[in-house]
């Protein structure tokens, strides 16, 4: 038998890296019940050990991919008796695939990008919204982008995706607030401490190395806002945070002149 479930239990997708992972720590470091997921299973289960251990809470670890709809059902709705009443969805998974024209596109990597981004994100929220709904209370937190919007130049697909997130807070705020759901979004320009830039750039440390002229968000700074968002009255919902390091001004304006 664990400890019994005294604070609020968070969810995470993605948090075996960036954004999630540090999310995570934030969470266990001021006592919150965790279930992270991911794909890469030893990395949630280190992550599950180090929680435990250095902050004494409990962690329940789910793997599974996003993008597949029976195995995101099939988890959350067999989530142990104890871990069912989810009080915080923080729909942090996603990625971004490739960097190219339209025309010069990988198809591959529009449909990994949709899939993840999108669709995976609408599978986690129907499986959770429904619990929160049952229970007349909850909060739901996407991680959009600046991508989400304005768009840059190689950026379509992905600037798309991200779009779609935040269409897709907007409308899940207007299907919800009925039933007492806060629903917010961060949308934050460049983040480093994650590992966002060797995906999109299929492990190219030297196409990866974007943030070396500027000082970019870390991850650190976007699990503090998130956070921060959840933890306000619950007469409060900080609808959308636009976040970005003081040397970015736009997705396409960066003083790239040095570390300041
Ligand atoms: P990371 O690559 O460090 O983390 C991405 C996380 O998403 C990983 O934990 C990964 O876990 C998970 N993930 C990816 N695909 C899937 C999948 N199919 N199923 C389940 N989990 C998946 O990048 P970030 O921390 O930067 O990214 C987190 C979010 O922040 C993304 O939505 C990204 O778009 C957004 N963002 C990032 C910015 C940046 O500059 N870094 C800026 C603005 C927004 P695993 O591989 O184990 O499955
Ligand atoms: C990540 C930020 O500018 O690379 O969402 O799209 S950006």
């Amino acid at each position: 038998m664990g400890k019994p479930i005294l604070k609020k239990i968070v969810l995470i997708t993605g948090a075996t890296s960036g954004i999630g992972k540090a999310s995570a720590k934030i969470y266990a470091k001021n006592g919150y019940q965790l279930i992270i997921t991911g794909r890469r299973k030893e990395r949630l289960e280190e992550l599950k050990n180090k929680l435990e251990r250095k902050y004494g809470v409990n962690v329940h670890t789910l793997c599974f991919d996003v993008r597949n709809r029976k195995s995101v059902k099939k988890k959350i709705e067999g989530l142990p008796e104890k871990w069912k009443n989810i009080n915080i969805l923080l729909n942090n998974a996603g990625l971004a695939k490739g960097y190219a024209s339209l025309d010069k596109g990988n198809i591959d990597d529009w449909e990994t990008m949709i899939n993840t981004n999108v669709l995976g994100l609408l599978y986690v929220t129907k499986a959770v919204s429904k619990i929160m709904i049952k229970n007349n209370g909850g909060h739901i937190i996407n991680i959009c982008s600046t991508a989400g919007h304005e768009v840059y130049p190689n950026g379509n697909v992905y600037c798309a995706s991200k779009h779609a997130v935040d269409a897709i807070t907007k409308s899940m705020r207007l299907d919800f607030y009925k039933h007492g759901l806060r629903i917010s979004q961060v949308s934050p320009g460049h983040v480093e401490e994650t590992e966002f830039a060797m995906v999109r750039f299929d492990g190219n440390k030297e196409k990866a190395s974007i943030y070396k002229d500027f000082n970019p968000l870390t991850s650190k700074d976007v699990a503090r806002t998130v956070y921060f968002i959840s933890t306000q009255p619950s007469h409060v919902n900080i609808q959308d945070v636009l976040m970005m390091g003081t040397q970015q001004a736009s997705s396409n304006f960066i003083d790239r002149s040095g570390r300041k």
